[in-house]
């Protein structure tokens, strides 16, 4: 990996992965690639930064061209709630944004992480320790649009050899850029409104069971997974990678052992409690254990109060 691109830069993922590609690997070798003209600071002026959209297929090619990019790491993609209610872009983004990065890496000969999703399972799928290889059949576009990339990633891989590799991500919390359009969302919005106001509504049940995931769980799978020995992986995409599983009503209890006075109700949105209700409890992830190594660094309490630690300074409360 010499001169990497990040697409989707100023996103959730990817406004912490690229400060994290850029300590490993010197900050001139990792192009943020947003969509904003004006980033943070911290994005655009600790490294290069491009204006690069996934439908623009000739500028991202001028890009790869001028920094002679040999990796990329394709983050632009919509979330399913948003996906929801405009599924056409959600297609467009999700899939022809894909395609054209996947052309592009295979005339340019760079490597490709694509991060899928337990969108890409449905409500025939077995909820508990939910297979690597098994039924899915999502109902949301953006679970179609994630299934399909999958599928593509394969595609390229086999017809023409390009290095591409992917994890399945369960809902990521972070405190650094907050998500935006996900059914997973309450667990990082839960923590703002416990610090600020004590009270959060909740738009899913109490015992809605999801995957979740630390942020530097999340950038530890993306960075070690495009490092690990080719020949060791077997699956190469779609990997499930699993490191805690709770529901709104186990969350609210840990939180509450930091702050004792939050108070939880919850306003079911319909919409998102159906798209939760067909996503698995917890997934299995043996195989992302046994093909290259993975292994989370944080649990539920270890999450919570680190959590409660960076989001009082970010707030600058006492
Ligand atoms: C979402 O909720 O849409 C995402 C995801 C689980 O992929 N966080």
């Amino acid at each position: 990996m010499k001169n990497i691109l990040v697409i989707g830069a100023t996103g959730q993922i990817g406004s912490e992965l690229t400060l994290s590609l850029r300590e490993r690997y010197g900050a001139a070798k990792v192009v943020a690639g947003g969509h904003r003209r004006t980033p943070s600071l911290e994005l655009a002026d600790a490294g290069p930064y491009e204006i690069a959209n996934c439908l623009d297929i000739q500028a991202l090619a001028d890009i790869i061209k001028k920094y002679r990019i040999d990796t990329i790491y394709h983050l632009a993609a919509l979330l399913s709630a948003t996906g929801e209610k405009n599924p056409k872009l959600a297609w467009e983004v999700n899939v022809q944004g894909l395609i054209n990065v996947l052309d592009l890496a295979k005339e340019y000969q760079c490597a490709v992480f694509f991060p899928s999703s337990i969108g890409v399972f449905g409500a025939g799928t077995p909820k508990d320790k939910t297979p690597q290889d098994t039924i899915q059949r999502p109902s949301t576009m953006y679970g179609i649009t994630k299934l399909t990339g999958e599928l593509l990633c394969d595609y390229y891989y086999q017809r023409y050899g390009l290095d591409v590799r992917g994890v399945r991500y369960p809902g990521l919390i972070s405190n650094v850029t907050p998500p935006g359009g996900g059914t997973t969302d309450y667990a990082v919005e839960i923590f703002y409104e416990a610090l600020t106001h004590q009270k959060y509504s909740c738009f899913l049940s109490e015992d809605t069971y999801l995957d979740m995931m630390y942020m530097p769980d999340a950038l530890k799978a993306a960075i070690e997974l495009m490092e690990a020995d080719s020949s060791r992986l077997i699956h190469r995409n779609g990997y499930n990678v699993s490191a805690m599983s709770f529901s709104p009503k186990e969350l609210t209890k840990e939180i509450q052992k930091w702050i004792p006075e939050l108070q939880i109700s919850y306003e079911i949105d319909p919409i998102k409690q159906a798209i939760a209700d067909s996503w698995p409890n917890s997934m299995d992830d043996s195989a992302a254990r046994t093909e290259w190594g993975w292994q989370p660094d944080y649990n539920l309490s270890e999450m919570v109060k680190d959590m409660i630690e960076k989001l009082k300074i970010k707030l600058d409360i006492k």
